[in-house]
C-alpha cells in the first residue's frame, strides 16, 4: 500500500478539515498516511491506525524577525520521504506548502536519487485572494505549474485559476466531501431547548470570520427575520469578524437572541438543531460548512458567490441571492420559515444532494488519481 504524505494548515478552516477527513478516508483503506505541518490537525482527535503525525519545529534565531516556515517545512518533508519511503505528497493549499512541496522534491531527486511526486490542491484564498498578492503570485503560479498534479475543490475555482494565473496545464475538480454516516440528521429537542427555549426558529453559521465569509450579515438577516418570527442565530467559530457581528446585534438590539459559541467542533448534533444554515460570502470556493449542514438535512441560504451554486441547488436545497442582497436572504428564510411543507422538502432534498458528495464516491476519485501520478512517473523515468 501507498505511503502518503499530507501537508496542510492545522487550524480551523475548510482545507485542513478536507485534508484530515481525506487522510482518516484513505488510512481506513489501508494507506499509511503521514501528515506533516506545525501542529495536530484539529480534526485528527482520536488514535487512528495508519495515521502518523510529523510536527515541523521552527528553528529560532535572534536574525529571524520572522519565521521561515516554508524552509523548515521543505526540510521536514526530505527527512519524512526519506525516512518514511512516502510514495506521494499532497499538499493542500498552494500557500506555501506547493513551493515547499517543490523544493522537497528537487532535494530528494539531487542528493538522493528519490523521485516524489507533488501533487497540489487549491482551496480557495490561495487562488482568489492571497495568491493574488504581488509577492506571492509568481511563487503560486511557478509552484502550479511545476506540481505533479492540480486539482480544485469546485470548477469555478479551477477557472479561476486558469484565468488569474494563465495557466495551461490540466487542473482537475475533485469536489469536496462529507460522511454522510456521520453527518446525519441527528433530532435532539432538548438541545434545541436550550438555545430556543420559547420555540424560536434557529438560524446557524458556521466559519471563520475572515472578511470574505460577511458573517456580520447573519446577524442583519437574523434581524429582519425576526421582524416577522421569533428566531435566533448561533454562530460558531472565531476569527476577525467576531467581535463587528457581537457589536452589530448589539446596535440592531438583536444581541439575546445570538448566541456566539466560538471555536466548538461542528458536530451533526449541533447542526441538526438549525432550520436554516447561512452562509453570505463575498467569496467561497466550495462551501464545506454549507455541505456538512445539508448532510444534516438543514436547507442553505447563502450568496451566489464563487463555487456555492455547485453545492447548493437554488430553489431545491435552499436559496441563493447576491452579495450583500439581505433583504432577499431574509426573505428566502421565511419562505421556508412559513411554509412548513417547503421547508421539509428542502431539508429532504438538502440530504440528498449532500448524498452525491459522499466520501465512498469522492475519495476513490484521489486514489485514482495518485495511481495515474505514480504511472506518469514510472513512465517519465
Ligand atoms: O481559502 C480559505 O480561506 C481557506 C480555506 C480554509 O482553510 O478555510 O477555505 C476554502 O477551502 C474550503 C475547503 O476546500 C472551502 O470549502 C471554502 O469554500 C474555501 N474558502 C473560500 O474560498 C473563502
Amino acid at each position: 500500500m501507498l505511503h502518503i504524505g499530507i501537508v496542510c494548515y492545522p487550524t480551523y478552516g475548510g482545507s485542513g478539515v478536507v485534508a484530515t477527513e481525506l487522510g482518516k478516508a484513505l488510512a481506513r483503506r489501508g494507506y499509511r498516511v503521514h501528515f506533516i505541518t506545525y501542529a495536530l490537525p484539529w480534526r485528527l482527535d482520536a488514535f487512528h491506525d495508519n495515521i502518523f503525525f510529523h510536527e515541523v519545529e521552527l528553528p529560532n534565531y535572534p536574525l529571524f524577525e520572522f519565521q521561515l516556515y516554508s524552509l523548515a517545512l521543505a526540510g521536514k518533508l526530505v527527512d519524512v520521504a526519506r525516512y518514511e519511503r512516502l510514495d506521494i505528497l499532497h499538499v493542500h493549499y498552494a500557500i506555501p506548502h506547493a513551493i515547499s512541496g517543490y523544493l522537497a522534491q528537487r532535494m530528494l531527486w539531487e542528493h538522493h536519487g528519490m523521485m516524489l511526486p507533488v501533487i497540489t490542491t487549491l482551496h480557495g484564498t490561495d487562488i482568489t485572494l492571497v495568491g493574488l498578492e504581488p509577492s506571492f503570485y509568481p511563487v503560486v503560479r511557478f509552484s502550479l505549474e511545476h506540481s505533479d498534479a492540480v486539482t480544485a475543490v469546485s470548477s469555478f475555482l479551477a477557472e479561476k485559476t486558469r484565468h488569474q494565473f494563465l495557466i495551461q496545464r490540466p487542473i482537475e475538480v475533485i469536489p469536496n466531501f462529507v460522511d454522510t454516516r456521520t453527518f446525519v440528521p441527528h433530532p435532539n429537542p432538548e438541545l434545541r431547548r436550550q438555545f430556543a427555549p420559547q420555540g424560536e426558529y434557529i438560524l446557524l453559521h458556521v466559519s471563520n470570520f475572515r472578511p470574505v465569509k460577511r458573517s456580520p450579515d447573519t446577524v442583519r438577516i437574523l434581524a429582519e427575520v425576526r421582524s416577522a418570527v421569533p428566531a435566533k442565530l448561533i454562530l460558531i467559530g472565531d476569527g476577525p469578524e467576531r467581535s463587528e457581528a457581537e457589536r452589530l446585534a448589539r446596535q440592531l438590539g438583536v444581541d439575546e437572541h445570538v448566541r456566539c459559541l466560538g471555536k466548538q467542533p461542528v458536530t451533526p448534533e449541533l447542526l441538526s438543531i438549525a432550520d436554516i444554515f447561512l452562509l453570505p460570502s463575498q467569496s467561497e470556493s466550495f462551501g464545506l460548512a454549507a455541505l456538512e449542514a445539508m448532510s444534516c438535512g438543514v436547507p442553505v441560504v447563502a450568496t451566489t458567490a464563487g463555487g456555492i451554486p455547485e453545492v447548493v441547488r437554488h430553489g431545491e436545497t435552499g436559496f441563493l441571492a447576491e452579495i450583500g442582497d439581505i433583504d432577499r436572504m431574509a426573505r428566502y428564510c421565511l419562505e421556508l420559515l412559513s411554509n412548513p411543507k417547503k421547508h421539509q422538502l428542502f431539508r429532504e432534498r438538502a440530504r440528498q444532494r449532500a448524498l452525491e458528495f459522499d466520501t465512498e464516491l469522492i475519495v476513490p476519485l484521489y486514489e485514482r488519481l495518485y495511481q495515474r501520478v505514480l504511472e506518469q512517473e514510472r513512465i517519465s523515468l
